[in-house]
């Protein structure tokens, strides 16, 4: 297939509530949205869920944008792909900007999808036809009000509750959430809120049965998880720190977490993202989809990859009803009460773009070549 052009979509979604996290508050949700043709005028979407600001990781929906224009689109239009890992390669030699290689990814996913009349889930390889999902919950003003929340997702089905962590909202949280709610499927993201000065806190933590703990440490490091993991019984549970297959090797190699959480959009694509499935269900080690508060259009192809058999745990999948006023695919998936997503079985996204609503919240428009 021979890619024609692209257009790049600056959307910016507005929270119903702030997301709070050990490294801050995103109260706007900015994302960038790619449209890719090939030569016979198909349609491939795609999502590149940086946010605002190098918070989480060092990318932006600005750098972004920069990334998709002069590095990575100048690779791909006007040449002809028959894989995605085909597609892939041709910018394999760009270092990082994974959230931009992951958005352009899909859109060929996604053209590849339409074309073949095979849905996002058949091709990567998916076995489930549901996903079971978890709600991540952000740091609030009160430990009530975290309960609160708790109550409704469980009462809505939800198979599991994750909290965002850091210093003096972690034990008494922890505490809190067992008393209340007992021997829930518990866990906790501390978005690497701690060192290894905090040992003592964090061995509190074993005596709460949590499923996992989230990035504990350094955003970079696996050195010191690897120490943290032999000092504490709490599964660690890696996101930031894991950027490729081989990071996720050089982890497990050193026992630096029992547990992955594989963000596509961190690792720089779905081929990616299938290579470290692939190493670690041969290794049992679990893993599971995690999110980045993606529009509809990022979580189709996270619901797609969460089908995988290896995804044996829930994924960070709320719907963006919770999230957003409104979601670009219309109508957007919905989590049943027993906690799973339906995935889809259909070609092409598996759902449709609103795009009257991606124009209403578009600031800025690109189309490549200019
Ligand atoms: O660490 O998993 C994280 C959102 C933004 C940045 C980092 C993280 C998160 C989440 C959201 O936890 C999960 C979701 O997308 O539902
Ligand atoms: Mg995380």
């Amino acid at each position: 297939m021979t890619i024609q052009k692209a257009e790049l979509f600056i959307v910016d979604l507005p929270l119903i509530h702030p997301f709070t996290t050990s490294f801050g508050t995103i109260d706007k949700r900015s994302s960038v949205i790619i449209k890719l043709f090939n030569t016979d005028g198909n349609i491939g979407w795609g999502e590149a869920p940086a946010l605002p600001l190098p918070l989480y990781n060092s990318e932006t929906v600005v750098t972004t944008m920069i990334a998709l224009q002069q590095y990575l689109l100048p690779f791909t239009i006007g040449k002809s792909f028959h894989t995605p890992q085909e597609f892939a390669t041709s910018y394999a030699h760009v270092k990082g900007h994974n959230f931009a290689k992951h958005g352009l990814e899909c859109a060929f996913w996604c053209l590849l999808s339409s074309t073949s009349g095979k849905s996002l889930s058949t091709l990567f390889g998916g076995t489930r036809k549901h996903i079971g999902v978890g709600e991540s919950i952000g740091i609030h003003k009160a430990i009530n009000l975290t309960c609160d929340e708790i109550s409704l997702r469980l009462s809505e089905g939800y198979q599991r509750i994750k909290v965002k962590i850091k210093l003096d909202w972690d034990i008494r949280l922890v505490d809190a959430i067992r008393k209340k709610f007992g021997d829930i499927p518990l866990m906790v993201d501390a978005n690497s809120a701690y060192t290894l000065k905090d040992v003592k806190i964090l061995r509190k933590l074993d005596s709460y049965n949590l499923m996992m703990i989230e990035q504990p440490l350094g955003d970079t490091d696996i050195i010191d998880h690897a120490t943290l993991q032999k000092q504490i019984q709490t599964p660690i549970c890696l996101d930031e720190s894991i950027l490729s297959a081989d990071d996720a090797r050089k982890a497990i190699e050193i026992n630096a977490c029992k547990i992955i959480n594989i963000k596509p959009g961190r690792v720089g694509g779905i081929v990616e993202s299938i290579k470290i499935h692939d190493f670690c269900n041969k290794r049992s080690i679990p893993v599971w989809c995690g999110g980045m508060l993606e529009s509809g259009i990022g979580r189709a192809f996270n619901i797609a990859l969460a089908s995988l058999p290896g995804f044996s745990l829930p994924a960070d999948m709320s719907p963006s009803s919770i999230f957003y006023k409104e979601d670009i695919i219309n109508p957007t998936y919905a989590v049943d009460n027993k906690g799973f997503i339906a995935v889809p079985t259909t070609a092409g996204l598996g759902f449709s773009v609103d795009e009257k609503r991606l124009k209403r919240y578009t600031s800025q428009q690109y189309s490549f070549p200019g």
